[in-house]
């Protein structure tokens, strides 16, 4: 069951709106959150294959190897609930490890793309002992309604993984976190997938790939600004750049003007002009320390509770609880 928040005429309204705003800062800026319409989501499960984007293995592994231990500390009933779910198989791994303890578990899915909620709802369909709701809805209006309708015993163990944690600026990511916090109760907990610092021509070649399919998933937003809101990005003059910015320790996604042009965007009600090179600023991917990760939540009023670390991609998933 798919539950939708916004009718699709209100999101687009607020799509023109942003893209208006965003486009008017210096840096041009488009939310990366955009990024994800159905052929972006196709492109980012493509992402998650490449061999030089090493994030999902590294987290299926660690998960496979220590799903039991990642969920020991939730009591029973267990509520998962796991914000942007991607296609679902890392939220099986720690419904599989539940299915010993012989009762049903409650899976609340929460994104904004349609096609992840449905390829979710596919795997997870395939497990006997538990039952899905997906909400199409930002994380924290999702997360609202998963804690009301959760039930008044048990756990709820949020899963926040992929290093989608890493896309939030640190201080929105302290507020979602807070966001978070204030939605649980004593006994919950936190599952948080963060990508750490590592060499930059790793980082290179996992935002910029020798495919060209982080390049396509970059300029699809731009194909959706076309077909949304009737805007003409000629998508010949964007090229797509990643670059490792070292005192945000974040890799940035930019889409950079090849002249000078003018662009009109008649839904959202505006000509946009670019200088050559000019670019407009897609998404920030942040990379962590582990030390740092335990501080960051720590902060929004979690205590953390173990920390598994994947050595060769360097990625951490660290499980918080509730007090
Ligand atoms: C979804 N998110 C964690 C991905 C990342 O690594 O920041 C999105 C992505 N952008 C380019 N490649 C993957």
């Amino acid at each position: 069951m798919i539950l939708s928040a916004t009718t699709v005429p209100e999101a687009v309204r607020d799509f023109a709106r942003e893209v208006a705003r965003d486009l008017a800062l210096t840096p041009k800026q488009i939310q990366s959150k955009y990024l994800y319409d159905a052929l972006g989501s196709s492109l980012f499960e493509s992402i998650c294959r490449l061999p030089w984007y090493r994030i999902t293995r590294a987290e299926s592994r660690l998960l496979a190897r220590s799903a039991n231990e990642m969920v020991a500390p939730v009591e029973d009933p267990v509520t998962l609930l796991e914000l942007g779910c991607g296609s679902g198989e890392k939220v099986a791994l720690l419904a599989e490890a539940l299915r010993t303890r012989r009762r049903r578990v409650a899976i609340h899915l929460i994104d904004i793309s349609a096609t992840a909620l449905e390829l979710s709802e596919r795997t997870l369909g395939a497990l006997e002992h538990v039952s899905v709701v997906g909400h199409r809805a930002t994380y924290e209006d999702g997360l609202r309604r998963a804690a009301r309708e959760r039930p008044a015993k048990g756990g709820l163990l949020v899963l926040f993984l992929g290093s989608n944690i890493g896309n939030f600026d640190p201080p929105a990511s302290q507020e979602f976190l807070a966001e978070i916090r204030g939605t649980l109760r004593p006994g919950d907990a936190l599952l948080l997938g963060a990508d750490l610092v590592k060499p930059v021509g790793e980082l290179m070649l996992a935002y910029d790939d020798p495919l060209g399919v982080t390049a396509a998933f970059n300029k699809n937003v731009l194909v959706r600004i076309n077909r949304e809101l009737a805007a003409n990005f000629d998508l010949k003059a964007f090229e797509h750049r990643a670059v490792w910015n070292p005192l945000e320790r974040r890799v940035e996604m930019h889409l950079v003007s090849v002249r000078p042009q003018t662009v009109s965007i008649p839904r959202a009600g505006i000509e946009v002009a670019f200088d050559d090179g000019e670019s407009i600023w897609t998404e920030s991917s942040y990379k962590y320390e582990p030390a740092e990760i335990m501080e960051l939540v720590s902060e929004a009023g979690f205590r953390s509770h173990a920390q598994w670390v994947e050595p060769d991609a360097r990625f951490a998933l660290t499980l918080f609880v509730v007090e």
